[in-house]
Formats: structure tokens, C-alpha cells, sequence
């Protein structure tokens, strides 16, 4: 004998699948339950937490080559900002906002460097936050990408190949470029090549030259200046000097930038890894300059904000 039961058909829930959720990065819409937007990968939860709040969020581009030390620096800044609220209040918005920074203070605590960033863009960290300056009333809410660098070079090199990318940097109000200061002291010719091809990208990804990238606030940061002690004291002059392309090109097209030094390591010292070969381990973490430029970018955005 066959039991008769009764199957609710639930045919409700099939009503949410009718309310499209745009994507934050492109507006391509997207099913309510997606987890990153079929067109360009940035994932849904910014569009879940931007549609709860009237303020709206703006993007800030965290861009440079390979191993310019953007997630040490990212993270290490998200840690700084959450532990300091009497110089600049920083508030994570949503859970996934907080795992770039764990992920990083993890790594220097047990003395190493985080892993280098896939070239994915669905297994990159987003960082979310608000952010308040002291003595000021006025927030700003901001999202960063930690991208990485493999992809920010294949789609400069061949754009539109990462779709996220060139959407996020056409929608972005401010950028922090990473330079790597002891590459640059090496003579090493790809980071200022790299850095310059990235910089003609940004010129030309916005056709009205009004609300383009000439416009726009850059702060470059020459990282790793823990172990490239001349750089701290005169940032634009060690560029002027060791990456005179780059230093030439932000005079004549970018009217709002400035030159920054950076480091996060303290003392690095090197161990023989049998996979990866020769690895730089850091011994004390001691940073320097890491702030600076991103409380620089703030107050531009502030400024662009008043003008507007
Ligand atoms: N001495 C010193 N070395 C650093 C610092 N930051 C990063 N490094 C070194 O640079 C390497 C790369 O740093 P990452 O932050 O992973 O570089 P990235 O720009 O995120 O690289 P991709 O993920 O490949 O784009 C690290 O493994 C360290 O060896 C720093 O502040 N000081
Ligand atoms: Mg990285
Ligand atoms: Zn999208």
C-alpha cells in the first residue's frame, strides 16, 4: 500500500528568483542567491550590504605588480586602523571584511609572509569598512579588493580579459599604487615599466576627462622601505632618481598625486624552502609609514566630496 503525503510546492520561494540583485562592481544582474556575479566575479555580498545602507560605498583601487607587498600592506593597514581609533575610526563592514587582515597578522605572527594572491578573482579578499578621521563627523565608507598582481598585468597588457578589474577601475575615486623600492634600487626596469603601463591604462579607461583618472587622487607607495632605509626620508626624490619614467609620467598626467615610503617588516632574514626555493622570512614586525598615505587619500576623497 502506497502512503499518500502532502508535498507543499513552496512555489513563494520562486518569487525571489524574480528580483534581480544587480552586481556592485558592474550592474549585470544577478540571482538573489548567487554568490559571485556571472559577468565579472565580484561577489554578491557588497550588493546584499550597499542595498541595506543610503550611504553609498566608494571603491579604492589597492594596484601593483607581483609581490609589491599589497596584501602585507593592506592587511597590516587594516589591523592598524582597527587597533587606533583615536588617530582614524575604522568599522569592518560584514564578516568577509575581516579575513585579509586575519589572514595576515596570522602569517607575521608565526614570522612569515602571507601566500601570494591567486589570479582568481572569486578567491580574492574584499575589504568593506567606515571609516571617520579624528575630530571629524563625517564617515566614508570604502571597499578595497585585494587583487592580484598576475591579473592587474594580463589585463593591462590585454584588456578586458578580467572583466572585474577594468569595471572596478573605471568606477574607482582614488587609487594607492605599490612600488617595490628595493627591486627599484636593483634596477630592476619591470616595476617601473609595469607601473607606467598601469598608469596609461587608468588615463585612458575613462573617455570624459572631467571625471577620469587625471582627476583623480594616486598616493604610490614605495614599499618594503624597511630594508631600503633612503626612500623613507625623500619618497618622490628616490623615485625622481630610480624610477625617472614613472616620476615623469605622474607630473604630467595626474594633478593629484603624491609619493609615499612604506614598510611593515622589521628585520628580514632569508630560510631555504625545499619548494620555494630561497624564502624572506620577517623576524619583528616594525611599521613605518603605513598610514600616511591612506589618511593623504581620505582627505582628497573628503575634499572631492565637498566639491561635489
Ligand atoms: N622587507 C619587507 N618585505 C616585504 C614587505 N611587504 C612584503 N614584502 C615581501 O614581498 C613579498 C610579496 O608581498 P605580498 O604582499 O604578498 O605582495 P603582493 O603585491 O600582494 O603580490 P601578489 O599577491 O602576487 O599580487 C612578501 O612575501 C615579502 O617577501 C615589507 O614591508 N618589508
Ligand atoms: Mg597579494
Ligand atoms: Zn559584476
Amino acid at each position: 500500500m502506497t502512503k499518500s503525503v502532502i508535498q507543499p510546492l513552496e512555489t513563494l520561494r520562486l518569487a525571489q528568483y524574480a528580483v534581480p540583485i544587480p552586481c556592485f562592481v558592474c550592474g549585470t544582474d544577478n540571482m538573489f542567491d548567487a554568490e559571485f556575479c556571472t559577468h565579472c566575479s565580484a561577489p554578491l555580498a557588497l550588493a546584499h550590504q550597499a542595498d541595506n545602507k543610503k550611504v553609498h560605498p566608494r571603491l579604492i583601487a589597492m594596484v601593483g605588480p607581483s609581490a609589491a607587498g599589497k596584501t602585507v600592506y593592506l592587511g597590516m593597514l587594516m589591523d592598524m586602523l582597527s587597533r587606533r581609533p583615536e588617530r582614524m575610526q575604522m568599522l569592518a563592514r560584514g564578516a568577509f571584511s575581516i579575513t585579509l587582515q586575519q589572514t595576515t597578522l596570522a602569517a607575521l605572527a608565526r614570522c612569515a609572509f602571507p601566500p601570494k594572491t591567486p589570479s582568481e578573482p572569486e578567491r580574492w579578499n574584499w575589504v568593506h569598512c567606515q571609516m571617520r578621521r579624528a575630530g571629524k563627523r563625517q564617515t566614508v565608507e570604502m571597499i578595497m579588493p585585494d587583487m592580484a598582481g598576475e591579473a592587474l598585468l594580463e589585463e593591462v597588457d590585454h584588456p578586458h580579459t578580467y572583466h572585474l578589474i577594468r569595471c572596478f577601475l573605471e568606477k574607482c575615486t582614488g587609487a594607492m599604487v605599490l612600488i617595490d623600492s628595493i627591486k627599484l634600487r636593483e634596477g630592476a626596469r619591470e616595476q617601473d615599466f609595469f607601473t607606467m603601463k598601469l598608469l596609461s591604462y587608468l588615463s585612458e579607461l575613462t573617455s570624459n576627462d572631467k571625471a577620469g583618472w587625471r582627476k583623480r587622487p594616486i598616493a604610490l607607495v614605495l614599499t618594503k622601505a624597511d630594508q631600503c632605509r633612503e626612500c623613507m626620508n625623500d619618497p618622490a626624490g628616490y623615485a625622481r632618481t630610480h624610477a625617472a619614467g614613472l616620476w615623469q609620467h605622474c607630473q604630467e598626467r595626474f594633478g593629484r598625486h603624491k609619493f609615499f615610503a612604506s614598510g611593515v617588516a622589521g628585520t628580514c632574514a632569508y630560510r631555504e624552502s625545499m619548494t620555494e626555493g630561497r624564502v624572506q622570512v620577517p623576524l619583528r614586525i616594525e611599521p613605518h609609514g603605513v598610514i600616511e598615505p591612506f589618511e593623504w587619500l581620505l582627505s582628497e576623497l573628503e575634499r572631492s566630496g565637498k566639491k561635489s
